[in-house]
């Protein structure tokens, strides 16, 4: 410290002034490379920004006029939904939705497709209908649809919010639910085969905190589909904000955890409510957020002026109601210029922070074994391990799996009873995995603090 101000001192008036010239030319420099809109500006890092558009607005020269400036991506706000596009059984309606995409097209954007089964916004004739004729009319919808636009569309909403609000982890109850726990994936291979190219999302709202039930259920989701081969390209974060849903202080994790599964992540309806300095700042944090996490491909906002919004009361928009760009508009395209890894086109499914580890027991009372082998997804502050078993040659009555966590706590487990949450723990089958038929498997997880290398589970047969 010394001596640098005794130095400075010492440095003559001309050099200093030499000094502050450069710097002040450095700058502007600096100012003259960024991108000066949001899609030329996430185009730097090969990711794009997006915007949700409707059809009835393609007239208002204001609302174009900023489309056309500003975003590389669009999806259709309501114009591709179930009831948009087939109101009566078998009968398709894409005007609207043709608007959008044409529009999109003819001014060099992508187009992401929203979305092919969902709860909501059935026409009439869905909404009545249950079991195998559900199911059929469900998927025929998606295959015509998907096919109708075969080649136009960069990622398909295959489908859309199909797990539960609160702490139960599980599906949402729905017509389409209830045709089977299996109409996920009916859908998404029945997308693939009507488009092949197109990457397939799953996308819901209220998973952006990495703690909450839902998210962890999204995630055993896609973990599960990814092992199975059920083919999914992507994870769809809506992330609607508000003070009553803020941006998570752990939204990075959330996007690097879905990522570490081999898929790419998207935000796909990006929203904060707010105003000023505090709006800005958090659509810096998403942003960043984004940025930091090599596979999240691009960021769409759920309109372009706050008057556009669903939530207009709100404010949540990068433009206000004039077309201005508002404060969240430059710390947006700020983040975006100071740039970050690119996004890879790769679709690898292991990552540096998922490990497998297997041991093998026979040694337990049933007469076939069992062995136990875990996967685990380690972050910096946490982990989850999923841990499947697998029946030896005969089948299991019911099984006991221990694991040693050498620091931290178990927080939260799923489809086993467990003795304890740190140290050596024992976990045991529940009601309905106890039983395993010879050479099949099941699987338990859990959630902890800490590290959750070197689990080491031995398995025994009951
Ligand atoms: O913004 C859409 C609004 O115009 C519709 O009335 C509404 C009907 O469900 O859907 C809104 O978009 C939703 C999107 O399709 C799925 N995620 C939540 C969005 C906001 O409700």
């Amino acid at each position: 410290m010394k001596l640098t101000s005794r130095s400075v001192s010492l440095v003559p008036i001309a050099s200093t002034v030499a000094a502050a010239t450069i710097t002040a030319s450095l700058i502007l420099t600096t100012n003259a490379n960024a991108a000066t809109t949001l899609g030329a500006a996430a185009e730097q890092s090969g990711r794009y920004f997006g915007t949700a558009v409707s059809a009835n607005k393609l007239g208002d020269s204001t609302y174009v006029g900023i489309l056309n400036r500003e975003f590389n991506m669009v999806t259709a706000e309501n114009e591709m939904k179930i009831d948009a596009t087939e109101p009566n059984q078998n009968q398709f309606s894409y005007g609207n939705a043709d608007r959008i995409v044409n529009q999109a097209r003819n001014q060099g954007k992508r187009v992401r497709g929203h979305t092919l089964a969902w709860h909501s916004q059935q026409p009439g004739w869905m909404q009545n209908m249950s079991g195998t004729a559900l199911r059929n009319a469900m998927l025929n919808h998606v295959t015509k649809v998907a096919t109708y636009y075969r080649g136009k569309i960069y990622a398909w909403d295959v489908v859309n919010e199909a797990f539960a609000d609160g702490s139960s982890g599980a599906r949402r109850d729905s017509n389409l639910q209830r045709t089977g726990n299996d109409w996920i994936e009916a859908a998404f291979r029945a997308a693939r085969a009507a488009d092949p190219e197109a990457k397939l999302c799953y996308n819901d709202y209220n998973t952006d905190d990495w703690s909450h039930a839902k998210t962890q259920a999204v995630y055993r989701m896609v973990q599960d589909f990814k092992s199975r081969g059920v083919p999914i390209d992507c994870v769809g974060l809506q992330s609607h904000f508000n003070p009553q849903s803020p941006v998570p202080s752990n939204y990075q994790t959330t996007l690097q955890n879905f990522a570490n599964l081999g898929v790419d992540v998207q935000i796909t309806e990006l929203d904060i409510e707010g105003s000023g300095s505090a709006q800005a700042s958090n659509y810096d944090r998403v942003t960043r957020a984004c940025l930091a996490v090599t596979r999240c491909t691009g960021i769409t906002t759920w309109g372009i002026r706050d008057t556009d919004s669903w939530r207009s009361s709100g404010t949540p928009l990068l433009f206000d109601g004039g077309g201005n760009k508002k404060a969240a508009y430059t710390s947006v395209l700020n983040a975006l210029n100071a740039g970050g890894p690119g996004p890879t086109t790769t679709t690898t499914t292991t990552t540096t922070t998922t490990t497998t580890t297997t041991t093998t027991t026979t040694n337990g009372p049933g007469p076939g074994g069992c062995t136990a082998s875990v996967s685990l997804n380690q972050w910096g502050e946490g982990f989850v391990a999923t841990v499947k078993v697998t029946a030896g040659s005969s089948a299991l009555r019911g099984w006991q799996v221990a694991t040693t966590l050498s620091s931290g706590t178990v927080t939260n487990s799923w489809s086993a009873n467990r003795s304890g949450n740190s140290g050596a723990i024992t976990w045991s089958n529940v009601d309905y995995n106890g039983s395993v038929q010879a050479g099949q498997s099941t699987e338990f997880g859990f959630q902890g603090t800490g590290s959750g290398a070197n689990l080491n589970p031995s398995c025994t047969a009951n």
